[in-house]
Formats: structure tokens, sequence, C-alpha cells
């Protein structure tokens, strides 16, 4: 197997949030690779951040960043309506990107963006679905294949943030929050989803005047499984990503972050995680390293291109269902090869 002997120069698009942190994880955490340039349509917040990396260049447009010679990879972490052209600028220049989700906001970008890959011919996208890299799901979905628990029934899962960011829409808690549920039932259970549905209670008193959180949405797969997901983004208490399988000889669940449980003054207790850059730090790693790895050995793995179009068409369908009530049907197009 052959291996990029330098560093693999990374540019990071965006550089917000997600953005900066994957900065900071590459320089101080990842190893094989440097940030080598840093994009944002802020040019002061670009400049703040590559005050910390020497040698990094600052940017405001993507395809500069690209041209340059000490890029050999990008990493997309700008608001999902900005990806599309991104990846296709990335596709341009024949760089592997690793893309935070979601891969585009709709279907019909997340297509266009499948059919440029396939044009190139092999996969250049990992989708930045990093719970795929968490070691409590990682244990989960080897338990499920081996077998032992038979057929998985049912999946719940709990999915619950501190407080939702200002703007937020009713839409968001699914195609922000609940995207995560789509991968992670698509991913475990090896099914795809067929159909959905979206119920919600009279919003929290929590939740800002007009959102509706939280919602309860239930997928139906093409195994035979149904999946429900309780969305709340507005808990008020902590950050919580929970889920448990139902198979048809035991449960097997995760998430209930019981690391430490302390006992004293009469109470038993532990700590709850505040968001998901302290929960799933160790995966966002794992996440980056791997693909790292394998892109220094010219190779694609994790979460793909395919992956990220099928979690969109599932978020138009759920968010049909949570505007117009009813069972909304998932329509996809024919899986290309290139997936297999
Ligand atoms: P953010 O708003 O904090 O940062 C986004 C940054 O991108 C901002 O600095 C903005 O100025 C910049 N930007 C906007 N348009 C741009 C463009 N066209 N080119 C370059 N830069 C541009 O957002 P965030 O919370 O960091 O989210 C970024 C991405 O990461 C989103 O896709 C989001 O869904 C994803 N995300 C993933 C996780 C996860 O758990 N995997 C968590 C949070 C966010
Ligand atoms: C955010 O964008 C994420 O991806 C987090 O993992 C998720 O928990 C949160 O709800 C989203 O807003």
């Amino acid at each position: 197997m052959t291996q990029r002997p330098h560093a693999l120069g990374v540019a990071v698009i965006g550089t917000g949030r997600m953005g900066a942190d994957h900065v900071r994880r590459i320089q101080e955490v990842t190893s094989g690779a440097r940030v080598t340039a840093v994009v944002d349509v802020d040019a002061e917040r670009a400049k703040s951040v590559a005050a910390r990396v020497d040698g990094c260049t600052v940017h405001t447009d993507p395809a500069a960043a690209m041209a340059s010679a000490d890029v050999d990879a990008v990493i997309v972490a700008s608001p999902g309506p900005a990806h599309e052209a991104a990846l296709l600028a990335a596709f341009e220049h024949d760089l592997p990107v690793l893309c935070e989700k979601p891969l585009t906001p709709d279907a019909a970008s997340a297509l266009r963006v499948l059919q440029a890959e396939q044009k190139l011919g092999r996969r250049r996208v990992q989708v930045g679905f990093m719970r795929r890299y968490d070691a409590e799901y990682m244990k989960l979905k080897s338990l499920l294949e081996t077998g032992q628990l038979g057929r998985p029934l049912m999946l719940h899962n709990r999915h619950r943030n501190v407080a939702s960011p200002p703007g937020w829409t009713s839409e968001m808690l699914i195609n922000d929050s609940v995207t995560h549920e789509m991968d992670v039932t698509r991913w475990l259970l090896g099914h795809e989803i067929t159909a959905v549905t979206v119920l919600a209670p009279t919003p929290s008193a929590n939740a800002p005047d007009g959102i509706r959180d939280p919602q309860f949405v239930v997928f139906e797969t093409d195994g035979g499984a149904i999946v429900d997901v309780e969305i709340y983004v507005n808990c008020g208490f902590g950050y919580q990503v929970q889920a448990e399988v139902v198979c048809e000889r035991g449960t097997a669940r995760v998430g209930d972050g019981h690391a430490m449980v302390t006992n004293a003054a009469g109470r038993w207790g532990g700590i709850i995680a505040q968001d998901y850059i302290e929960r799933f730090a160790d995966a966002y790693d794992r996440e980056v390293q791997a693909w790292v790895d394998a892109t220094r050995r010219d190779e694609v793995t994790g979460p793909s291109a395919w992956d990220g179009y099928a979690v969109a068409a599932v978020c138009e369908a759920a968010v049909r269902a949570l505007e117009e009530g009813g069972r909304m049907r998932v329509e996809l197009v024919e899986r290309p090869a290139l997936y297999d």
C-alpha cells in the first residue's frame, strides 16, 4: 500500500464553530496532515483562525485556496447551502474532500454532486456523519453485525440539545439535527428509509416562538424495522444522544454517558455534556484521522456522497410530513455502481 511521504496540506473552508475546531484538531491532534489554507467569506474570522497556524494562507474564495500548490485536500465546514459550489470546485481541482453534514441541503443539489462525482469515475467525498466514528456507536454496529441478537426490529433514538441557535426554524430540527439519526439508521441497520411520519406535541415553553420543538419522527425501513427519534433542541439541561436497538433476542443501548458515576451526600449522579464538540470530541478526532489516513493512501472511505444524497431525500420527505401531516414516502434514484 503506497502512502504520500509528506503531510497532507489541507484547506479548511468555513472557519466558524466546526471549521475552527477542525483547524485546531488537524494542527494538534491529527497525524500526517497540516492546515495550509483557510477560507471564509468573513476575512477577519479566517485571519484570526490562520493566525494560530504557521504558514497558513487566508482566502475569501474557496477556488483560490484550492488552486494553491500546497493544498492536497479540503475540509468543507461552511453552511450547508455553500457546500455544492465548494464540492464542485474541489472536483474541478481533483481534490479529496471531507464535507461536513449535510452533503447539500436538498435532494436535487445532492444528486448534482453525485452525478459530478460519477463523472470523475471515483469517489472523492467523505461526508461528516461523525457518529459512525463514535466508540459506543462502533461497538453497537459490531454487535449487530455478529447477529447474536437476531434481526433488529426497532431503533429508539433521543437527540437533545441545550438550546437552538438564533434563527432556527422547525424544519431545522429535521434538516440540521435528525440528519444524524437518518444516517445512523441506514448505517447501523443497513436498511434504506422508505417512509417518514412526524408528530409534534404542544411546543415546550423553552422553545422560541413559532418553533415546533420537540418533535417525534418515525422512519420505516426496507428491512422491516421501525425507528423513532425524539428531537428536542431546547431541552435546557444538556446535550444527549442515545440509541437503543431492540432485536429478536435482546437489546443494546448506547449514549447513557455513564463514564463516571459519583455517590455522595445521599445521591448518585454524573455529568451531562453540554454540546456536540464535547460529546463527540473523540468521534471527530477519529473521523478526521481516518479521512487523512485514507487520503494519504489515495483512497476514500466512510460515509459517501450516496449516503449524503439518501439522507437529503429522507429530509425532504420528513419536512413534508411535518408541514402537511401524515406519512410521506421517500423516493430515491437507483444507487449508482460507484457506491456499491
Ligand atoms: P458557523 O456558522 O459557525 O460557521 C460557518 C462559517 O462559514 C462562518 O464563519 C461563515 O462566515 C462561513 N461561510 C459562509 N459561507 C461561506 C462560503 N461560501 N465560503 C466560505 N465560508 C463561508 O457554522 P458551523 O456550526 O461551524 O457549521 C458548519 C457546518 O458544519 C455545517 O454544514 C453544519 O451542519 C456542520 N456541523 C456539523 C456538526 C456535527 O456534529 N457533525 C456540528 C455542527 C455543525
Ligand atoms: C448540529 O449541526 C450538529 O450536527 C449536531 O451534531 C447536532 O446535535 C445539532 O442538533 C445540530 O444543530
